[in-house]
């Protein structure tokens, strides 16, 4: 089943315009085939980001690749590794981070100005409050789906993390590559996330001990975003749902 992930409940879903297939929640719990010996499979493939015009980006980095409505029952494990992004030059790094439910985000101010990181997610919404360099809060995200975090002082400030059922996922690199390692044999849909496209890409997989080394995922950049991005200082409220009193 595809559940759409929610809008932020303000006009903060500028940016994210595109209902996303997103992981169901009961995902870990459904009966499934008879879990997979061994060390699983490769799925390594590239996801290629064109521009409206159909041409390939110079970059193909910071699309989140990740395994859903997988046939093959999986362990999940308990305590997922702590994540961070941190707070750089008004901006927050990375901008696109996937993790698993459960999974602990720090985020360190490492700026020379103060800031205040919120979410009015459905998944997980908080508000960190206002706090200086070498400081970090941090918080827990145990829901899946995506969780669009805004600065409350600086309207450009924009990351987004979303939380995943499984530990089968990755970020692409420059060159659009991505791997998947340890992969149960059976049958899998990929999928990819990028907040710049109204269009994720997704493609049913059965996976064998062989695995699937040249998986190509397609995604067309929305430039129209690109643009509104570039010319406009404020594109969604901050958390008490007014627009940012000045330009940042
Ligand atoms: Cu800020």
């Amino acid at each position: 089943m595809l559940a759409a992930v929610s809008m932020l409940g303000c006009a903060s879903a500028l940016a994210m315009t595109a209902a996303v297939a997103m992981p169901s929640r009961a995902l870990a719990e459904k009966p499934a085939a008879p879990a997979a010996g061994g060390a699983g499979a490769t799925v390594r493939g590239s996801v290629t980001i064109l521009d409206r015009d159909g041409n390939p980006k110079a970059s193909h980095a910071g699309v989140i690749v990740f395994l859903d409505e997988m046939d093959t029952r999986y362990e999940v494990a308990a305590k997922p590794a702590d994540q961070a992004i941190r707070q750089v030059d008004k901006k927050f790094i990375p901008e696109v981070l996937p993790v698993l439910a459960g999974t602990t985000v720090h985020f360190p101010n490492d700026d020379i100005v103060a800031h205040n990181v919120f979410s009015l997610s459905r998944v997980a919404p908080f508000d960190l409050g206002i706090y200086p360099r070498g400081q970090t809060r941090s918080v827990v995200f145990e829901e899946t789906g995506l969780v669009k975090i805004y600065c409350n002082i600086h309207s450009r400030m924009v990351a987004s993390i979303v939380v995943l059922a499984n530990p089968w996922f990755t970020v692409t690199a420059e060159d659009g590559s991505f791997t998947l390692d340890n992969v149960p044999t059976g049958g899998a849909t990929v999928r990819t996330w990028y907040p710049r496209t109204p269009q994720n890409s997704e493609q049913r997989l059965q996976v064998t001990e062989k695995g699937i080394y040249d998986l190509d995922l397609r995604l067309v950049e929305d430039l129209r975003l690109e643009v509104r991005e570039e010319s406009l200082t404020i594109q969604h409220k901050n958390k008490w749902g007014k627009d940012y009193p000045s330009k940042y």
